[in-house]
């Protein structure tokens, strides 16, 4: 692993930017076990779940059980011409690290918002989703990596994560499968933002129409591995 770490800080520094962003305490923590998760979320159970608000005049479901990803319910988002977003507060820390599951049922519009790492209600570094473009990672105030796509009704594994900045080093990358297996992280963007991450949003704020369907929700401030607990 620390091969591959250091692997990673050469191929960023390849573009030029500093990588402080990187907590030394976090080397070798890879696949951390379910008690360090600070939200490990099955969407299972009646209602919204503790610690979650919901907003828009989207679908809102953490019931949806027609096709459940995970167990025998689902978070869906559901929209037409419609926004609707979760999210959960966290405690600020420079790094966290996000996975879940997601299916799609096909997004039309441009710049819907999948996830974000956010500092109150500014996103700091977040996942856009089209049909045409498939998965996009941005950093406030930096430049977007297209990550690939992702078919309609395919259940992926999707894994996300932000490092702090000092100015124009702040880190945001993304990877995601089909098979559950981490993969390696290729590329990232990196913003101007300063602050730390203390709140993860799910969803659309913007009027769109489509669908997510979302399960195993797993936040930590450390690397969440292959087919997290
Ligand atoms: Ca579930």
């Amino acid at each position: 692993m620390r091969a591959i770490l250091l692997s990673l800080l050469v191929a960023v520094s390849a573009y030029g930017q500093a990588f402080t962003a990187l907590d030394p305490a976090w080397l070798g923590q890879e696949n951390v076990s379910g008690p360090n998760y600070l939200v490990s979320e099955d969407c299972e159970g009646t209602g919204t779940p503790s610690g979650w608000v919901s907003s828009g005049s989207g679908t809102i479901d953490w019931d949806y059980a027609t096709d459940p990803l995970v167990g025998s319910q689902s978070l869906q988002l559901a929209f037409s011409a419609a926004s609707a977003t979760v999210y959960t507060n966290v405690p600020s820390s420079a790094n966290y690290e996000a996975y879940f599951k997601l299916r799609h049922s096909g997004i039309s519009g441009t710049g819907p918002l999948l996830m974000a790492f956010a500092n109150g209600t500014t996103t700091i570094g977040y996942l856009n989703f089209t049909s045409t473009a498939g998965l996009l990672v941005i950093a406030l105030g930096g430049s977007t990596i297209t990550m690939g796509s992702l078919e309609t009704n395919v259940a992926y594994h999707v894994w996300a994560r932000y490092e702090k900045g000092t100015g124009t080093n702040a880190v945001c990358r993304a990877c995601f499968s089909t098979t559950g297996t981490k993969p390696d992280w290729t590329s990232s963007v990196n913003g101007t933002s300063t602050a730390q991450p203390n709140r993860i949003y799910l969803g659309t704020p913007y009027a769109r129409t489509g669908g997510f369907v979302i399960d195993k929700i797993r936040i930590s401030t450390n690397s969440i591995g292959s087919n997290p607990p």
